[in-house]
């Protein structure tokens, strides 16, 4: 049976203005001095990884140690937990029944992400709960190179025990489609709000608005 690899920021739901409000209250909690404002985050999301975010930051504003960014990420981490917890966020429209109908029709169901796993399990168990029906859930440090390196989708398919020919990636970003591409999968992108700017070349489709569960399913050959 095929298998369908979901991004989680951007693509399971609209994550990132939530990520942005958290950073900005880790950085009042740590006394950095920073906010991060929309204009100035949507530029910051060109790196994936919030940890890897700080520090490329501080880079120009005079460096920070990777145990001190890992601290402020880790604060970042429990803001934004505690707001998805809040029931702040929802699926984006059409996820949930594009999962549901690929239950029914038996196809398997991974992640394969940047962000953290906290923040992955928090959304799952809000979203959908904890009969949430993903296999695998590859995310996070779980690898050394994140996206747009193809390491997440190579873990997941290989959690998944399936070569790239029977799975198929849904994105939202530039940097999601580059890694799926690279791993040698199809890709379906839907822009979210951050990503909507992004260059989707080599996309094999575009998706603006909710995706249809039987033109997926007819992607994956069913
Ligand atoms: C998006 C990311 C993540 C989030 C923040 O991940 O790059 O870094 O912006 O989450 P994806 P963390 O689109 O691959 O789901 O702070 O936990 O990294
Ligand atoms: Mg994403």
């Amino acid at each position: 049976m095929p298998a369908l690899i979901f991004d989680v920021d951007g693509t399971l739901a609209e994550t990132e203005e939530l990520h942005r409000q958290a950073f900005n209250r880790a950085f009042a909690d740590h006394s950095v001095g920073w906010q991060w404002d929309e204009t100035l985050y949507r530029d910051l999301l060109k790196v994936t990884g919030g940890k890897e975010r700080i520090l490329a930051y501080a880079e120009g504003r005079g460096g920070m140690a990777l145990p001190d960014a890992a601290r402020l990420h880790a604060a970042k981490t429990r803001h934004y937990v505690e707001a998805v917890d809040g029931g702040r966020l929802s699926l984006r429209p059409g996820i949930a029944a594009l999962i549901a109908e690929a239950r029914r029709r038996g196809v398997a169901l991974a992640i394969a992400t940047t962000t953290s796993r906290d923040n992955v399990d928090s959304l799952l168990a809000h979203t959908l709960g904890v009969d949430h029906g993903f296999d695998v859930i590859a995310c996070g440090d779980m690898v050394p190179a994140k996206k747009p390196a193809p390491d997440i989708y190579e873990l997941a398919m290989q959690m998944l025990g399936m070569p790239p020919g029977e799975c198929l990636a849904i994105e939202d970003s530039a940097n999601g489609l580059r890694a799926a591409k690279a791993a040698g999968l199809r890709c379906v992108v839907t822009p979210a709000l951050y990503t909507a700017a992004d260059d989707f070349t080599g996309a094999d489709i575009i998706v603006d608005g909710p995706l249809d569960p039987r033109r997926v399913m007819a992607m994956l050959g069913l």
